[in-house]
């Protein structure tokens, strides 16, 4: 390359238009290129001039973008590339289970019990739903129901013995005697078998401290002996009749007579021996019995407790008994201390007030008194407050 400039003033450089010819012509145009394009792109482009000067920007504009794109697709690699290591390092990576920091249990250094017990920096316990309470069950009596709820007992509770009663069966002091009293508040239909086991708490709340409070009319009768002393704790036997008719409160007819009759000692010497010809003597074979009365000349419930010794004699005795009179149930609550294993009778009698035989009759647990008392098999129950 000549690296020579050229002078457009040069007069040499101007020809003749009329004498010039094609030499000349084309002496003027390659100068004119080199003016314009310099002597470079003369040398280059002399056979095609105009064309190979657009090549070479075009190559330049071409590399640019070239090196652009080599940038942009490096730029995305690299971009790309990081997120290929995060995804790869989530793909590889062992989850590491939460670290209670707050857990002291190995830490010999930190052995503040109270900080484990913090709940605001220990994962929370999971919440184990309350369960339902059961619903109470029921004897499909609402009066009974009523009673045995006072006294802590679920009355669908299956430790409950009901033991069924033959229908008009009453009967004559005399085996022989046709009862002339026969009404269906002295027929026992169904008895009812309760052990309560109550602790001292539990006997203070429910008879001594007016749950089943001695002279309680509301919501049902509570009966006591003049005398009566507090419902020790531990068992309490609760024995009750369910009579064909309600329990004949504020009868102004007929006087009844409802007991349970024991042998309390389990010694035969002090059980009570009928008399000649009271062969279907309601207490026989028993030594203790309560009995609730309904007087229909004074209006009045009471409750006697007698003990009889072994020559037969018959003693008012100290005692802790209730009795519960409600529509068809007359239910005795006894201490387990004062009966021993509890060997029991409960009987029913109606009659005029002076026992006469033209006006009485009589029920009795079981077929007739002279079947031996039997002992309470039912299983104890803890009572609790309901
Ligand atoms: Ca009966
Ligand atoms: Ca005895
Ligand atoms: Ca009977």
């Amino acid at each position: 390359m000549s690296g020579e400039q050229h002078d457009p003033t040069d007069p040499a450089r101007w020809i003749d238009p009329a004498t010039a010819g094609p030499a000349d012509r084309e002496a003027l145009r390659g100068a004119f290129r080199d003016d314009f394009y310099g002597d470079d792109f003369y040398e280059e482009s002399r056979d095609d001039e105009f064309g190979l000067a657009r090549t070479q920007r075009f190559r330049r504009y071409v590399v640019a973008v070239i090196v652009l794109l080599v940038l942009v697709v490096i730029g995305l690699i690299v971009l790309n590339g990081d997120d290929d290591s995060a995804s790869t390092d989530d793909d590889i990576e062992t989850p590491t289970p939460p670290v209670d920091t707050d857990d002291d249990s190995t830490d010999p250094v930190n052995d503040d019990p109270a900080s484990d017990d913090d709940p605001s920096s220990d994962d929370p316990e999971p919440i184990e739903p309350e369960p339902e309470p059961e619903p109470p069950g029921t004897t499909g009596d609402p009066m009974l129901d009523e009673v045995l709820t006072a006294l802590g007992v679920d009355p669908g509770d299956p430790r409950l013995r009901f033991l069924p009663d033959a229908l008009a069966d009453l009967l004559d002091s005399i085996s022989a005697n046709t009862p002339t009293f026969v009404s269906d508040d002295v027929d026992i239909a169904q008895l009812t078998e309760i052990v309560l086991r109550m602790s001292p708490a539990e006997v203070a709340r429910v008879f001594n401290q007016s749950t089943v409070e001695c002279g309680a009319s509301e919501p049902f009768l509570v009966v006591c002996p003049d005398g009566v002393v507090d419902m020790p704790d531990g068992e309490v036997l609760a024995l009750g009749m369910t009579l064909v008719a309600p329990a004949p409160d504020g009868n102004t007819e007929q006087s009844y007579i409802y007991s349970a009759v024991f042998d309390s000692d389990g010694d035969p010497a002090n059980d009570w021996v009928f008399n000649p010809p009271f062969d279907f003597e309601l207490f026989q074979a028993a030594d203790r019995w309560y009995e609730l009365s309904w007087s229909h000349t004074a209006q009045t419930w009471s409750i006697s407790v007698s003990q009889v010794g072994t020559d037969q004699t018959i003693a008012p005795a100290t005692s802790a008994v209730r009795a519960v009179v409600t529509g068809n149930h007359v239910i005795f609550l006894v201490p387990r201390s004062e009966v021993g294993e509890g060997a029991y009778r409960l009987t029913s009698f109606g009659h005029d007030g002076a026992f006469s035989e033209s006006n009485r009759g009589a029920d009795v647990s079981g077929a007739d008194p002279t079947a031996p008392l039997t002992v309470p098999t039912a299983e104890p129950i803890d009572t609790e407050p309901r």
